[in-house]
């Protein structure tokens, strides 16, 4: 039996099986068994193909990056125009776009690198090449727009699922739980947390479908089963997204109120064509990104305050330093801080020390 029918049988034993405390165990084990399959059979599609994405491979600049994901025809093109420098084709039949078109959004001295991705259309995480290439760069964006068309609300579950099969986890945070191989020993499971969904024996048990004999786990918080074995697969990516609800132009109000008591997601509804509620996209992009500002200011002088530094929330001195010259860090002595991150103004940091926003930062170097 080759691997596509064994994921269908074991598909259809899961469908046949009611739900409940009994199942549970069983059902645990055979999820495990089918994201093992699924990913042999992944690899096999791998293999000998370059890990390149094709034309698809766009250098990551700017502050942070941005992927609009969405149908074809929905509008992306148009509010990439419309947020950025760049000019991407627009067009009134779908497949406009077939590369990723790349422009830079200037917000609250911020870069924003947007990507207009080609429309993936349903299926599009089980392969057939361009939706896969399409939906991997989404994958290594720092955020996901996802762009919905206001006579079409209803895809936006569909495309969620699409960034679920590209081992994205939209909205989701990495669970916190650790497996650490050991050579000996079996497999020792505590957990520092009381866990619901999952009992020691059936995480022994996933452990053991994936050849797992000797390993210590350290549950941290109530993990589901897919949590657990997401974090066995590894490689799954934690993307934050926000939903755009455009053309909201050709309706009224009440429409969307509708849509919205439907959806049960909370969207931002725009217009791209007739700019309409585009600055709140941008402050909302904005503020999903996490950004907090770091003013530099030379030895002996004054802030520059008016081009901050942009950097993630949670950066420290040395990722400063990295952002700043590649050489930097080899030739720093220490860094004086002013502001929330320290006890006092001025105060010495090394390398490790995390900056908040606003914090004022000199740089000591040799
Ligand atoms: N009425 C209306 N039409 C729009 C809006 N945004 C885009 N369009 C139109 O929708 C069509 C598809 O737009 P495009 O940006 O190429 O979509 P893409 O395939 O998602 O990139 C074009 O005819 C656009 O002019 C909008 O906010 N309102
Ligand atoms: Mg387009």
């Amino acid at each position: 039996m080759g691997v596509p029918e064994k994921i269908k049988q074991i598909e259809d034993e899961i469908a046949k099986t009611q739900v409940n405390k009994n199942t549970n165990h069983h059902l645990g084990i055979l999820r495990a068994k089918i994201a093992k399959l699924k990913r042999e059979q992944e690899d096999a599609r791998n293999k000998g193909k370059s890990s390149s994405t094709g034309g698809y491979d766009v250098k990551k600049s700017g502050d942070g990056t941005v992927a609009i994901v969405g149908l074809p025809n929905v509008g992306k093109s148009t509010l990439l125009n419309q947020l950025t420098n760049s000019k991407s084709k627009v067009g009134s039949y779908k497949f406009t776009t077939l590369t990723v078109v790349p422009g830079i959004m200037e917000y609250k001295g911020a870069a924003i690198q947007i990507l207009d991705l080609p429309g993936i259309i349903e299926q599009a995480a089980k392969g057939r090449g361009l939706g896969k290439r399409i939906l991997s760069v989404a994958r290594n964006a720092d955020l996901i727009l996802l762009m919905i068309d206001v006579f079409q609300p209803e895809v936006h579950p569909l495309l969620r699922k699409e960034l679920m099969g590209m081992g994205i986890r939209p909205d989701e945070e990495p669970p916190e739980t650790i497996i650490e191989k050991t050579r000996i020993g079996g497999v020792a499971v505590t957990n520092l947390v009381d866990i619901t969904k999952i009992s020691h024996k059936l995480v022994k048990d996933i452990l053991h479908v994936y050849k797992i004999h000797n390993a210590r786990v350290i549950i941290r918080e109530d993990i589901s089963v897919d949590q657990l074995i997401d974090i066995i697969l590894g490689n799954r990516s934690y993307v934050g997204t926000l939903t755009a609800l455009n053309k909201v132009d050709l309706v009224n109000k009440g429409y969307i109120k509708e849509i919205e008591d439907r959806l049960k997601c909370k969207f931002i509804p725009i217009s791209a064509d007739a700019n309409l509620n585009l600055d709140t996209l941008k402050e909302q992009i904005y503020q999903r990104l996490d950004f907090i500002r770091i003013y530099l200011r030379p030895k002996g002088g004054h802030a520059d305050k008016v081009e901050p530094l942009i950097m993630k929330n949670g950066s420290s001195v040395l990722d400063v330093c990295n952002k700043l010259h590649r050489e930097m860090k080899k030739e720093l002595r220490y860094a004086r801080v002013w502001g929330n991150s320290v006890k006092f103004g001025g105060q010495r940091v090394g390398l490790a020390h995390s900056l908040m926003d606003e914090d004022i930062l000199t740089i000591f170097t040799r």
